[in-house]
């Protein structure tokens, strides 16, 4: 992957099966020009199944046409269906080097919070880690406690040249410190998700 695509990279999902609004949400982020986007489905009103498969494709069709990779966060079986670009694990879901084959060729991305998680994560086929909660986040309740960007620093020093995306409680007043202290980019949920308007929120982070 290109280091660059992480300069912006926007996690959503249905936000509990009101795919209309979530679409619109997405759609408005892509035409401002964010660089990546991972579906991840989440929370008690998540969708599966087919709900999920559908919801998934409608998405994707969104990001084939703004030309954005497309990542999906967790589910290998979907990812597969989908031939989506990339996959995103946690440490507690696939090892990186058990992912199939499909995925040699393709951004795989590992959530890598601290240096503990750093020594026992084996990184031959990741492309990306995301590491945080960098502040304090109400989007993922098992977040654990900020790193801060001392923490980030820290974990630049660790995986030297390995693309970096900085993850959790990132707003438009502190991301350019996740920037200065060595993140090739910043991964945002509520900050867009939730802006009172998208495209001037999509574009702040990005001057
Ligand atoms: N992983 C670590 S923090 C987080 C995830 C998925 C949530 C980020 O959401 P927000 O709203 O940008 O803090
Ligand atoms: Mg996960």
């Amino acid at each position: 992957m290109n280091k660059t695509d992480l300069r912006l990279y926007f996690i959503y999902g249905s936000n509990n099966g009101d795919t209309t609004t979530s679409l619109s949400i997405i759609e408005q982020a892509l035409q401002s020009g964010i660089t990546l986007f991972q579906l991840r489905e989440k929370g008690q009103g998540a969708l599966t199944g087919e709900a999920l498969r559908d919801f998934a494709l409608s998405v994707q069709k969104l990001t084939t046409r703004y030309e954005v990779p497309f990542i999906i966060n967790d589910d290998v079986e979907l990812a597969l269906a989908l031939k989506a670009d990339g996959i995103h694990i946690g440490q507690d879901d696939m090892d990186p080097d058990r992912l199939p084959a499909y995925f040699d060729d393709k951004i795989v991305g590992l959530s890598v919070r601290d240096e503990a998680e750093l020594a026992v994560s084996c990184l031959d086929n990741v492309s990306y880690i995301g590491t945080g909660p960098v502040f304090p986040t109400g989007s993922k309740d098992d977040a654990g406690a900020a790193i801060g960007v001392s923490g980030l620093k820290l974990m630049r020093q660790k995986i030297g040249t390995l693309p970096m995306v900085a993850i959790g409680g990132i707003t438009e007043s502190n991301y350019t410190d996740c920037i200065t202290e060595g993140a090739d980019g910043i991964a945002v949920i509520s900050a867009i998700a939730g802006a009172d308007n998208i495209a001037q929120a999509v574009r702040n982070f990005l001057n």
